[in-house]
């Protein structure tokens, strides 16, 4: 089974994209198996270095929205795409709206090392 920092990473790094085209959440969401069985309402990508998402666990603490008190908000605004399923969209053919943005992230971090294992927002 993979560890939830493992699952952050495969559902939340991008650190080399985005690629311009609009079809970046369709291509993504599917070649990281977030098409598998539903598709996944909104899933958000990262696109700076991993040692950087990696700090955000020693930036400011917050309450998660599940009122955990293990999220931490990044100092600096990261570059990231915001992937949103259509109201079209019908499972199988999952079709996402694409919008790159820039702005600060809110993780939820656990373990040893306390690495990040959720993506709770964007503000
Ligand atoms: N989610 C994002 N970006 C947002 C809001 C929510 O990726 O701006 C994802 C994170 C959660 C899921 O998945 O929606 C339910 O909140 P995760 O725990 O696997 O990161």
């Amino acid at each position: 089974k993979e560890s939830r920092a493992m699952m952050f990473q495969q559902q939340h790094m991008d650190p080399d994209g985005p690629s311009t085209n609009s079809n970046y959440c369709n291509q993504m969401m599917r070649r990281r198996l977030m098409t598998e069985g539903r598709c996944k309402p909104v899933n958000t990508f990262i696109h700076e270095p991993l040692v950087d998402v990696q700090a955000i666990c020693l930036q400011g603490n917050t309450i998660c929205k599940n009122g955990k008190p293990n999220c931490h908000k990044s100092s600096s605004s990261m570059k990231i795409t915001d992937c949103r399923v259509k109201s079209s969209s019908k499972y199988p053919d999952c079709d996402y709206q694409t919008s790159h943005k820039e702005r600060h992230i809110i993780v939820a971090c656990e373990g040893n090392p306390y690495v990040p294992v959720h993506f709770d927002a964007s503000v």
